[in-house]
């Protein structure tokens, strides 16, 4: 994700090359080292390679210096394209601000291009982000090969998306910087657009509203105030004809939500957890099942003007907690479940409001204990991913 420091004045941007095995994403890179002024770049770092084969991923920072009155750095990555290491490329992507796919232009690897591109988008929609909305380029690369196709052909084989390309030789270092560049003023326009208020014509980088500063990182007013709006939807709650206004309270409540969920995706990231597909398919169908089809659960989000991805957005965050949860309170599930002597307690505390006898409501106190308890065992763990963190909160 990109980090704006606004105090350092510094923009730090995370750039994929992705693209199928073998078409010179390492290589890209490799020339970018080479070529790259000294007091620009770091150290290139090769996690696990295989003869020319990447492994785990290439890895470089760069300062491109000033741009827009920003100290402006690049942390560059590439993919294993090998078709298998999918785990692999989904954790590289983790938040990647901008795309540079590297095709390799000979006929016979269209067809590994096309699978490549296809699983970029699949991988990226994971993360609830389309394709269509992220800063994305393709390089044409091995344009000095004999059995290349032509780039018109290229485009209407592989460009459907319609977005910028470059030619490249690689490996001579042709079309590398100019790939680099591209790819660099494709993201910085997006943050330009993104941070601009859209009644100023300007287009220099303004300061947005910040909500919550966590260990340096800004997290934008708009930002929050969408995650409202998506949250107050899926609590079910009607939505007044004039749009939703919450209390002063209520948004307290909403910002300690919003800075758990950020913390239980930074604790991931650093943790290394992801989330699987399948795991997200399997949570989706427990919640179809208590709506009784796919299509009633559709309705119910489209009758709240939410969609599929709002809220996948959600589920991938609670799994992510939950997977947390283990590490940090590892006997949770003893904690959680209530006691015989819990159960009678809350039973004769509330005597008045049961009718029937404490067997007969036994498993309604068990069902809510066990919620109050599953609630609290969160509130210790977000408590201490918040100990770990320096948060500051601007209502
Ligand atoms: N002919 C030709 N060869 C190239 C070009 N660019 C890269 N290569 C060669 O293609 C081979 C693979 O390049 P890499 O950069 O390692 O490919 P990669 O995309 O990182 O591959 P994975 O790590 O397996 O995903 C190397 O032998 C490169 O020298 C080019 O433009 N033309
Ligand atoms: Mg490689």
């Amino acid at each position: 994700m990109v980090q704006i420091n606004f105090a350092k004045k510094e923009v730090n941007c995370k750039l994929v090359y992705y693209g199928p095995g073998l078409s010179g994403k390492t290589t890209n890179l490799e020339i970018i080292y080479q070529k790259a002024p000294e007091k620009s770049k770091g150290k290139m770092t090769s996690v696990a390679t295989e003869g020319d084969r990447t492994l785990f991923f290439d890895f470089l920072p760069l300062d491109i210096g000033k741009v827009g009155g920003m100290n402006t750095k690049f942390q560059l990555y590439t993919v294993p394209g090998q078709v298998y290491y999918n785990s692999t490329r989904k954790l590289v992507l983790q938040g990647v601000d901008g795309l540079i796919f590297v095709a390799d232009s000979q006929k016979d690897k269209m067809d590994e291009n096309i699978e490549s591109l296809q699983n970029l988008a699949e991988n990226l929609k994971e993360q609830g982000i389309e394709i269509t909305e992220i800063p994305l380029i393709i390089q044409f690369n091995k344009r000095d090969l004999p059995n290349i196709f032509s780039i018109e052909e290229m485009n209407a084989k592989l460009n459907k998306l319609n977005v910028p390309t470059t030619q490249a030789v690689a490996f001579k270092g042709e079309g590398v910087f100019p790939t680099l560049k591209l790819a660099a003023a494709t993201v910085l326009e997006r943050l330009n657009k993104k941070y601009t208020p859209k009644t100023s014509g300007a287009s220099a980088p303004s300061i947005p509203k910040v909500v919550a500063d966590i260990n340096g990182a800004k997290l934008s007013f708009s930002d929050f105030e969408k995650f409202c709006l998506n949250h107050y939807r899926l609590s079910g709650k009607k939505e007044p004809s004039g749009g939703v206004k919450l209390s002063k309270p209520e948004k307290e409540k909403y910002l300690s939500l919003f800075v758990n969920n950020y913390m239980v995706k930074l604790a991931s990231k650093e943790q290394d957890i992801s989330v699987e597909q399948h795991e997200l398919s399997a949570h989706i169908e427990k919640i179809v099942a208590k709506f009784g089809s796919k299509e009633k659960f559709i309705q119910y989000l489209k009758d709240r003007k939410l969609t599929e991805n709002d809220y996948k957005d959600e589920a991938v965050t609670r799994i992510l907690a939950s997977k947390l949860l283990a590490g940090i309170i590892p006997d949770h599930k003893e904690k959680t479940v209530p006691t015989e002597k819990q159960l009678q307690a809350f039973y004769e505390k509330n005597k008045g409001k049961f009718k029937g006898t404490y067997d007969q409501e036994k498993r309604k106190i068990r069902a809510h204990i066990l919620k109050m308890n599953n609630q609290k065992i969160m509130e210790q763990m977000y408590q201490s991913l918040r100990n770990e963190a320096e948060i500051k909160t601007f209502l």
